[in-house]
């Protein structure tokens, strides 16, 4: 493995890649052709989640960025490493970092042993029928930037008074977005997906219904859907016994997570990421993230929707 840090060159590139570049768009013309990081990226894309917070570190990690004073998401892994029943459904956890003042924490890159960026499609598909904290009930902060989000994808939604003051809360967000998707109905999304070539699509904001899934899982999968969809829907049932066995999933909430999955022209695979708001629940409460979400039983409805893409990937 070939760390930046030897490197002085790549050293600067990271840090320009952490800075500003939006690694979504591929926009590293400006970053010296020696570099290993060029190389690295064109592999490499970042498909959802708050943009160039994730960069290539080695040929096989990643850098995620870590809010400062958050380490949720550190112990989340920490703890999934441990939980044997879910060996090999996550990204690998090696450690976290400090870096100028800046935490990471540095995980397996998935997109690593798919190098083939002509074949190789991704599909980020956010699971759960709740995507925000409990914390969110009581954050009464109305915010311009997501009334304004909301009203981009349906004009109709924002009532009289929302109209009026054109701000809204982020539970008023999160939940409309639930709504208008399939979180809501069948308890995971379809978020983005680059297709073979490296098209990348990033509008799925109104596939609700199962049939509109399953439309969008079909154009995903492409000339590949007859094996690849029997591969994921074997891969999907292991993960779903792997949750129902895991100690981590009795005790943490799962919010805002998604599945990953990958294939190229020899293989597909599917792995539970983003583990930023995994935080363990009260010791009184037991998770079988299935039931339904009432403040404070903190229910996630991660399970629910497995079942759900399970059931809707039978093609
Ligand atoms: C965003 C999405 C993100 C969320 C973000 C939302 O909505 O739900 O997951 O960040 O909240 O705006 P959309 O997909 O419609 O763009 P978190 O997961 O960190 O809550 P934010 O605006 O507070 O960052």
């Amino acid at each position: 493995m070939r760390m930046l840090e030897n490197d002085e060159n790549c050293q600067n590139v990271l840090k320009n890649a952490l800075l500003k570049v939006s690694v979504d768009t591929m926009a590293i013309t400006a970053l010296p052709l020696d570099c290993w990081l060029k190389e690295r990226l064109k592999k490499w894309v970042q498909l959802s989640g708050h943009e160039g917070t994730i960069v290539p570190a080695t040929n096989q990690t990643l850098w995620k960025k870590q809010p400062a004073d958050n380490v949720i998401e550190a112990k989340a892994y920490e703890k999934i490493m441990k939980d044997s029943a879910l060996k090999g459904m996550t990204p690998k956890y090696y450690k976290e970092i400090e870096h100028k003042n800046e935490s990471f924490i540095e995980i397996q890159d998935l997109l690593a042993d798919f190098p083939n960026t002509s074949s190789r499609a991704i599909m980020d598909i956010k699971i759960g029928s709740r995507t925000f904290l409990e914390s969110e009930v009581a954050n009464s902060s109305k915010r311009k930037d997501l009334y304004k989000k909301m009203v981009d994808i349906d004009p109709n939604e924002p009532t009289e008074e929302e109209k009026a003051e054109e701000a809204i809360t982020k539970l008023r967000y999160m939940q409309f977005r639930e709504r208008e998707s399939s979180s809501a109905s069948l308890g995971f999304r379809i978020e983005a997906a680059q297709l073979p070539g490296g098209k990348l699509q990033k509008s799925f904001k109104k596939v609700k219904t199962a049939d509109n899934v399953l439309q969008t899982l079909k154009e995903f999968l492409g000339d590949r859907v007859e094996k690849a969809s029997k591969e994921l829907e074997q891969r999907l049932r292991e993960m779903r016994t792997s949750i129902e066995n895991s100690t981590f999933f009795k005790s943490h909430e799962v919010v805002g997570s998604s599945i990953l999955i990958i294939y190229d022209e020899e293989k597909s695979g599917a792995w539970m990421i983003d583990f930023a708001k995994s935080k363990q629940v009260p010791e009184d409460i037991q998770l079988n993230h299935r039931r339904e979400w009432e403040v404070g039983n903190h229910e996630d409805g991660y399970l629910h929707g497995l079942d759900n893409l399970i059931d809707v990937s039978l093609i």
